[in-house]
């Protein structure tokens, strides 16, 4: 490739920089490099070349197989061209999201056992200080205005399912790997049910009003944040934010999300791979983009928080600093991921 197409390419990317931002129309004719009132796949690609770029306006590499993906998900009627009315639908359900997307964070069980208490991270085999995300996570909610803050709490009852004080209280399914008196902590029993539930056992934590149950005293509350409580009934743990682990009933985080008109979800907190890591695969399953700040986690066991990372990514969720949020909730930072997901979620919607 000669210079001179480098510096058309150059030309050419300040001026589409401007064109996915400013109009449907002035957008569609920017990109309709041959003026046959149709986008192409290689006129597509440009202008997800132009759309999906990082703070510093450098492009990301996108993959080929999504971006055909992709493009098909608009073209409704298969005929390897995007019309103008094709186009509506690319506008106002895709790159308006992308360049404008709606934010929540929520906050996942900053809670005092967890970081000082009977559950406490340090003690746990992987052992991490759970106070060392309260200031990364109030540098955020000072720097970001958040269309909706969320903050949940593991909320148990004292009689809870998940307590190994608790294991002799609740008949054991003869398939479980382990008895009533040999469970220690972290193992998981099945107890009787039908179905029968598999349970992992916890120390007695999150005790509802108790100490242990508070967010930690330093964590900045913002004023207009919702509480979610989670893991109120004695039977069913509840790890995911969304929905208990039988999924039985929701806890009102996504009638919220909806509410507020909600495109992106950014999560933190404790423990990486449990709370923080259902309460993602939820967010992913329900349709969210989502986003998962790693600095902002602390967990309970190297392998699984590697397994929960690769979940997110395997479901087109990103993982990132904290320090890359800014540029993203302003829509200047787009991810090509997120924008691969996004077009997957309208798919299966039609
Ligand atoms: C959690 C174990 C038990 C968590 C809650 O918040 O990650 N972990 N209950
Ligand atoms: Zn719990």
């Amino acid at each position: 490739m000669g210079s001179t197409e480098k510096e058309g390419l150059f030309i050419d990317r300040d001026c589409n920089y401007a064109a996915v931002t400013q109009g449907m129309e002035a957008c569609f004719t920017a990109f309709d490099k041959d003026c046959d009132d149709n986008l192409n796949l290689k006129e597509f690609e440009t202008l997800c070349r132009a759309l999906f770029r990082d703070g510093k306006d450098e492009s990301y590499d996108i993959d080929r197989n999504h971006l055909e993906q992709i493009f098909q998900v608009f073209d409704k009627n298969n005929n390897g061209l995007i019309d103008r009315e094709e186009f509506v639908s690319c506008w106002n359900d895709w790159i308006k999201i992308i360049v404008k997307p709606v934010s929540a964070i929520v906050v996942v069980d900053v809670q005092n056992d967890f970081i000082s208490g009977s559950l406490d991270v340090r003690k746990c085999p992987a052992s991490q200080n759970g106070e060392e995300i309260v200031d990364p996570i109030n540098n955020l909610l000072e720097k970001i205005q958040f269309e909706a803050i969320f903050y949940s709490l593991d909320w148990h009852p004292i009689d809870h399912v998940s307590f190994i004080e608790n294991v002799h209280s609740r008949p054991i399914h003869e398939s479980s790997p382990i008895s009533a008196d040999n469970a220690k902590v972290f193992d998981t029993v099945i107890f009787d049910g039908d179905p029968p539930i598999k349970q992992r056992l916890w120390p007695k934590h999150c005790v509802q009003n108790s100490w242990g149950a508070e967010l930690h005293n330093n964590l900045k509350v913002a004023e207009n944040a919702i509480k979610i409580y989670k893991g109120t009934n004695p039977d069913i743990d509840s790890y995911s934010v969304f929905w208990d682990n039988m999924k039985l009933s929701d806890t009102k985080l996504d009638a919220h999300l909806r509410a507020n008109k909600i495109t992106d979800v950014y999560i933190c907190g404790l423990a990486y791979d449990v709370c923080v890591g259902a309460t993602a695969a939820d967010a992913l399953s329900s349709g969210y983009r989502t986003i998962l700040m790693e600095d902002c986690c602390r967990g309970v066991d190297l392998l699984s928080m590697e397994q929960t990372k690769q979940h997110v990514l395997g479901n087109h969720g990103v993982v990132v600093s904290s320090k890359e949020v800014p540029e993203m909730v302003s829509g200047n930072n787009r991810r090509p991921e997120l924008g691969y997901q996004l077009a997957m979620t309208l798919k299966k919607k039609k």
